[in-house]
């Protein structure tokens, strides 16, 4: 088995049901199982900033499936929360991205590991860093010493009401 990281995050719609949602649905992946979730966060739009706040977190696997086949199967699994895909970066009702599949570094035009800008991004260090403080990202560093580099980016975790297990 081999340890993975998703992102899940979501701006349209119920986003907190969204993710509460698919991270139940991803206990139920294929040839996976479930190791672990974060909080989840709240979090101000990256990128193109006139849209909502999302929500975001993250989830810990355990997988036997091929970087590309769990790509595949992430695809389904937004499609299934009615993911559309319009323009790049508009407004979704679920995004996963596949963070890092074990220590893989590929640069496929159709996935690239690590995820090309996780090490940038407070909305994706943040919750993998509960996850896995001492994690070290190939080619990027520590999760830590990444982390205070975004400390100008608005995240706040959010209040569980909800039992995650
Ligand atoms: N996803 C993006 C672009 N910007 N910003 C936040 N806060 N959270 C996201 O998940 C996010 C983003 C592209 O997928
Ligand atoms: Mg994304
Ligand atoms: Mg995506």
């Amino acid at each position: 088995m081999i340890r993975a990281y998703v992102a899940l995050g979501s701006n349209l719609g119920d986003s907190v049901k969204t993710i509460e949602n698919a991270i139940a649905a991803m206990a139920a992946l294929r040839g996976s199982l479930f190791k672990g979730v974060s909080s989840l966060y709240r979090t101000a739009p990256v990128g193109i900033t006139h849209q909502p706040d999302f929500i975001n977190a993250v989830v810990t696997l355990d997988t036997r499936l091929p970087p590309r086949d769990l790509l595949t199967e992430l695809f389904a699994l937004e499609a299934r929360f009615g993911r559309q895909r319009s323009v790049k970066n508009a407004p979704r009702t679920l995004d996963l991205d596949l963070l890092l599949h074990g220590d893989t570094v590929q640069n496929d035009p159709e996935l690239t590991l690590p995820h090309p800008r996780m090490h940038e991004r407070a909305f994706v260090l943040a919750p993998l860093a509960e996850l896995a403080p001492d994690l070290v990202i190939p080619n990027r560093g520590r999760i830590a010493d990444l982390l205070a580099a975004c400390a100008g980016q608005r995240i706040h975790p959010l209040i569980q009401t909800i039992s995650k297990t």
